[in-house]
């Protein structure tokens, strides 16, 4: 038996441990890169407990306990949309577009204003796909935006909304990006992902950008010097084989331009959608994808839980399987999840209440901004109203189906 300082050495060390997992594990421990076929191995056998020691090493060598967090709102500027997507509970097709909303500039600009004199630091747009909205409207918006708050940083919109806009003006990906960048973006969101194999794509969401073209622009945005994250809606009709393929996709372009920040596995909420029939997730299998994804995608710096999604508790959990940021305060501005079924049904959460998740499992709480710039280190920050805890607050009580 081999001595070993980390925890991988436990796993090494059981006789019971199977060859396959055995080698992934000293892979890991070495810094070395795993396979597609080794990726796979992990989906089809590596139990969590596993995965977790694994994920949590990758982890916290990247980042130690540093867990990180922003200040933003969510703009939506419609829910009305051209496409069908079988997994989306939260657009309305156009024939029923009077259930749904679709804001003009003026609209918008008094969203942006409702959080002046707030500690935000950035803004995130997105929403349905309409002819209204097109480049013009989105150079408008972007540049109404920094006129008011120069400060503000525009995460916006993703290659769904960008392929279509860029179409319909007849310009170039090249030209589309670089006005955009003008009028003021910031940064891509990772949306739009969902699965980028065609197998899957063309039944969960044919008709809009194909994976080829969202890997496209996100390269040009790359190229033009941007940043952006990167998410994979996974647990529905999708196969481990998919998101191996996913993940890999994402690894080539982050090996050949270095402008991904952050991974957002996003799991398949069935409320309300035409996908209702396909049952969800467990928290153990979210988990797993988690730690799979941080094993995987070595040269991502982040992986991030997005609790508005997979609910506040599953979040605080993640951070013990790879996960090292877990979004931002958000103010009950999505209603992409609430409308999915998310346990968060009205998501908004404090800065001290996102301090208090992190330190209720022995992190350090980091506020960031986009680019992950560090804004405050709350380590040793007492607020107020938590002096009766005399240090970590406890887990609060879990009260989820899942
Ligand atoms: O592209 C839609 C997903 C995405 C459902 O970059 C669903 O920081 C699960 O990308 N069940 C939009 N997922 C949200 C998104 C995002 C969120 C948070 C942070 C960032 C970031 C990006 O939401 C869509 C789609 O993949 N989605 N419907 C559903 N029923
Ligand atoms: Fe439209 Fe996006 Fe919903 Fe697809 S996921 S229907 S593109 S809003």
């Amino acid at each position: 038996m081999t001595e070993q300082k980390n925890s991988i050495g436990i796993l090494l060390n059981d006789p019971a441990l199977d060859a396959g997992l055995r080698n992934i594990a000293v892979k890991i421990d070495k810094g070395e890169r795993i396979s597609e076929e080794e990726g796979l191995y992990l989906f089809e056998h590596a139990d969590l407990g596993y995965l977790g020691v694994l994920a949590n090493l990758v982890r916290e060598r990247k980042h130690g306990n540093k867990t990180y967090f922003n200040r933003n709102f969510h703009l939506e500027p419609t829910n009305v949309c051209l496409y069908t997507c079988t997994f989306c509970s939260y657009s309305r097709l156009i024939k029923k577009r009077s259930e749904g909303w679709e804001y003009t500039l003026d609209e918008m600009m008094e969203l942006v204003k409702k959080h002046d004199g707030e500690g935000i630091t950035e803004v995130h747009i997105v929403g349905g796909v309409l002819p209204q909205y097109d480049v013009d409207f989105y150079e408008n918006l972007f540049r109404s935006i920094k006129a008011y708050r120069k400060d503000l940083h525009i995460k916006a919109l993703t290659p769904v909304e960008y392929h279509y806009i860029f179409k319909k003006a007849k310009i170039s990906y090249e030209e589309g990006m670089q006005r955009m960048k003008e009028a003021g973006l910031d940064s891509m969101p990772g949306g739009g992902a969902e699965i980028f194999h065609p197998e899957i794509r063309d039944q969960i969401a044919g008709g809009k950008c194909s994976g080829e073209q969202w890997l496209r622009i996100h390269e040009i945005w790359h190229e033009l010097g941007g940043r952006s994250n990167a998410t994979m809606l996974y647990g529905h009709i999708e196969s481990f084989y998919h998101r191996v393929h996913h993940l890999e996709q994402l690894r080539q372009l982050q090996d050949k331009t270095g402008g991904f920040q952050t991974f957002i596995p996003l799991k398949f909420r069935n409320k309300d959608n035409e996908m209702s029939h396909v049952p969800e997730s467990t928290v153990v299998e979210d988990l797993r994808n988690y730690a799979i994804s941080r094993i995987y995608l070595d040269n991502f710096d982040h992986i991030k839980s997005y609790w508005p999604m997979i609910g506040r508790n599953v979040a605080q959990l993640s951070l013990a399987y790879g996960v090292d940021d877990i979004d931002g305060t958000i103010d009950d501005t999505t209603k992409i999840y609430t409308m999915a079924g998310s346990e968060e049904q009205s998501p908004a959460m404090s800065t001290q209440q996102l301090v208090n998740l992190i330190r209720g499992v022995g992190r350090q709480p980091i506020e960031r901004d986009t680019l992950y710039k560090v804004i405050h280190d709350y380590t040793d920050d007492v607020f107020e109203e938590d002096k009766q805890y005399q240090g970590y607050v406890s887990l609060p009580v879990v009260n989820q189906s899942n």
